[in-house]
């Protein structure tokens, strides 16, 4: 029945967090029809049930995701952890016989629904916004555009994302990405010289574009004072005039200042607190960022968002998260923010579940003997949580 010998159902169930899933999958189309469901019920969601229909879509897309054959027989997807033997399983079976399932279809055309994916795809709008703004009777973000209300007025995050909304859907191109980081990191060692970086998020996992870039910044305790090294870097890119919007905020959490020499694994909460700066920044059109940066952008500094999107200018916009952690924190850091958000979901149940542990992207809290578990690698990390080490392009749940 299945294709591939070595596939054992049984191991299969054992360990969701064992499992791979490389972009490169063999079962795009259930996948893909999956996670529109998915998408649907986090885009349309009133309830708590139907937040829950959300992530249980989303765990069934993640178990497709991981399959290491391509499925050609319903029977293979029959007792599949996370896929379950219900409506997923139906909607797996269908698209596997027939190529084509109604219910997603019909979903995937649905009118409110496509009004409220565009309003979601507004930075800093999410489902409960995108209801209200349908229910005002918007429907397209031209509808938004014109409309000078309060809630745009009010938030200059949502009004930097209508504005720019052309922009921050454009995808990012890893070129332009890793020049960006190259860009940002360079300054933030001219700063502090011994400072450890990465580019995480979906880059990391192997996409050839994505969304915005991630960039984690690691550095000894006595540097962090919360935003210490991050807010540095965003004043010098403030100065050169590089930066759109920002805003510092902790992910996650409420806002709650680390204490400087506090040790970062003792702060008694699995809250994510890590410090992070959320910019929309300059990203000059030719590609180059030696001349761009010697521009000079005063003209700039007093437009509106709208003024601004729609001024004569040589950059785009696009979005930037720049992340702090101590070096403690950094193993821990790296794996919460290189997701995918379903493989973290998968890996914080586990721990919770098998181990008893929290699992954040500031450590791991071993909740029965109270003591946080020190790591130097993100191979430690799996090595504390009995798991399989995975390589980051192997963790696209
Ligand atoms: P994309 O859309 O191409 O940027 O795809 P990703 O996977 O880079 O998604 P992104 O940038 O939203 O997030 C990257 C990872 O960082 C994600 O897997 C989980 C983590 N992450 C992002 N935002 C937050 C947050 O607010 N809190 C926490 N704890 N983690 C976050
Ligand atoms: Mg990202």
């Amino acid at each position: 029945l299945y294709p591939i010998p070595e596939f054992d159902l049984k191991t299969f169930n054992e360990c969701i967090p064992e499992r791979k899933a490389i972009f490169d999958h063999q079962n795009k189309e259930i996948a893909a029809a999956l996670d529109l469901l998915s998408e649907y019920w986090e885009t349309c969601q009133q309830t708590k049930t139907d937040e829950n229909r959300a992530l249980a879509f989303a765990r069934a897309a993640a178990a497709i995701k991981c399959l290491p054959f391509k499925a050609t027989n319903s029977q293979q997807l029959k007792g599949i952890k996370g896929l379950g033997n219900g409506h997923a399983l139906r909607v797996a079976t269908q698209i596997l016989e027939s190529g084509y399932c109604p219910e997603v279809e019909e979903k995937r055309n649905d009118k409110k629904f496509l009004s409220l994916q565009i309003f979601c795809k507004v930075y800093g709008v999410g489902p409960s916004i995108a209801e209200k703004w349908y229910a005002q009777g918007l429907r397209t973000v031209e509808d938004v555009k014109k409309l000078d209300q309060q809630d745009i007025a009010n938030n200059d995050m949502i009004a930097h994302g209508v504005a720019f909304y052309d922009d921050l859907n454009r995808p990012l191109l890893r070129a332009e990405a890793e020049n960006t980081y190259k860009y940002i990191t360079d300054l933030a060692k001219l700063i502090l010289p011994s400072v450890v970086t990465s580019m995480n998020g979906g880059f990391l996992r192997g996409k050839s574009s994505g969304h915005d870039l991630d960039v984690l910044f690691s550095y000894p305790e006595r540097e962090d004072g919360d935003y210490g090294l991050i807010a540095a870097v965003l004043d010098e890119l403030n100065k050169k005039g590089l930066v759109v919007w920002s805003r510092a905020t902790h992910t996650d959490g409420p806002r709650k200042v680390i204490e400087i020499n506090s040790s970062p694994l003792s702060s008694g909460s699995t809250k994510e607190h890590l410090p992070t700066m959320m910019i929309i920044f300059k990203y000059p059109l030719d590609d180059r960022f030696d001349e761009f940066e010697r521009r000079d952008f005063s003209g700039e500094r007093n437009l509106g968002p709208f003024q601004l999107a729609n001024s004569n200018r040589q950059w785009r916009a696009v979005r930037v998260d720049l992340v702090g952690s101590t070096n403690a924190q950094y193993p821990y850091a790296q794996i919460g923010w290189t997701g995918s958000k379903q493989y973290n979901r998968s890996l914080r149940q586990y721990a919770k579940d098998s181990l008893n542990y929290s699992l954040s992207s500031m450590g791991l809290h071993d909740n029965g003997q109270n003591r946080w578990i020190a790591a130097q690698t993100e191979q430690d990390v799996f090595h504390h949580l009995k798991l399989t080490y995975r390589e980051p392009w192997e963790r696209n749940f």
